[in-house]
């Protein structure tokens, strides 16, 4: 996937500044419509057999980027994309932290086809991969992240989004000593910063959020060697059928980390429309607008930061 990269990274640059005349003016119909319309066009140019695996809904809602849709010239590299440009409409057009535009990219046939419902999803960094379980208890889970990390329990961190759904978990975190960290909007950053050795960050990202997100996460979390475990939580007949029509038998069971993406050939390319816990929002200086992305390729495991200066002329 290496040789994409560039032209990946170009994509989520372009979306994310669609979006900037949007930030902070309610209009989250418009902003989508924007980082969409930009991320279309952009995709379309590249070289590539490309298909949307993960995208903006069902053939039949999205005007754009829907499950299915093919993308690129059609020639070249068959490339499963999972898209979303934008995840946090609400924070952009509130103008509030934590709006990235993005894109994960895995060799073709390899990424889960997940229906947009909600999706139980635990994740924790490199250390403790491999020895988690989203069918433990979260006592037995954290237990086992403090031993890999050589901490106690009470030096541990979880970082969950806001939501009554998740007070349980917060409870019985803050029981155990265990700190937990909230966050408001737009839960694919949060799920990624645990793999990321930085002081402050969490050590395990616990919460039911959007099944697409959860794959683009998976494919973060990939890229930087932790791991990610989930669960589809279709809650009506008309959501349990989609997940069989779409290939899942047992719709309700856990997923490995393989089976969200199964392979290692994959690449994960944010850019920040307003600042998260990991990287800048778009600044707008005199002469250009400067953006701050992440970049991430499971193949040699880096977390790396691309600053972009794009002149205002040509944007
Ligand atoms: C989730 C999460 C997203 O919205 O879908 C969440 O995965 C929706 O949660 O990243 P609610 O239905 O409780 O609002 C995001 O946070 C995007 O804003």
């Amino acid at each position: 996937m290496n040789q994409f990269i560039q032209e990946f990274l170009h994509v989520t640059e372009s979306a994310a500044l669609a979006t900037y005349p949007w930030i902070g003016t309610g209009n989250k119909i418009e902003a989508d419509q924007a980082a969409t319309d930009s991320m279309r066009t952009q995709l379309n140019k590249i070289h590539m057999d490309g298909e949307i695996v993960i995208g903006e809904g069902e053939i039949d809602e999205a005007p754009m980027l829907f499950i299915g849709e093919k993308v690129g010239t059609g020639h070249g590299k068959g490339i499963d994309l999972a898209v979303d440009p934008i995840d946090g409409t609400t924070s952009t057009s509130k103008g509030k932290n934590n709006a990235i535009a993005v894109i994960a990219i895995a060799k073709k046939g390899t990424l889960l086809h997940a229906p947009d419902m909600y999706m139980e999803k635990i994740v924790t960094g490199p250390e403790a991969a491999g020895k988690i379980n989203i069918d433990f208890p979260l006592e037995k889970n954290l237990r086992i992240i403090a031993e890999a990390k050589g901490k106690k329990l009470e030096e541990l961190k979880i970082i969950t989004q806001d939501r009554e759904r998740h007070n349980h978990w917060v409870e019985e975190a803050r029981a155990l000593g265990v700190r937990t960290e909230l966050f408001e909007e737009g839960d694919i950053i949060p799920a990624i910063s645990t793999c990321i050795h930085r002081q402050g960050n969490a050590d395990l990202f616990i919460g039911i959020g959007g099944a697409p997100e959860g794959v683009l996460a998976a494919v973060g979390v990939k890229s930087l060697g932790g791991e990610m475990q989930a669960r589809l939580l279709p809650n009506t007949d008309e959501q349990w059928n989609r997940c069989v029509s779409m290939g899942l038998a047992r719709p309700n069971e856990a997923l490995s980390h393989h089976e969200l993406v199964n392979t290692d050939e994959c690449a994960f390319i944010a850019t920040s429309i307003t600042s998260n816990m990991l990287s800048q929002g778009i600044e707008n200086n005199q002469d250009v607008f400067i953006t701050h992305s992440i970049v991430l390729n499971a193949l040699d495991k880096c977390f790396r930061h691309i600053a972009t200066e794009h002149p205002k002329v040509t944007v």
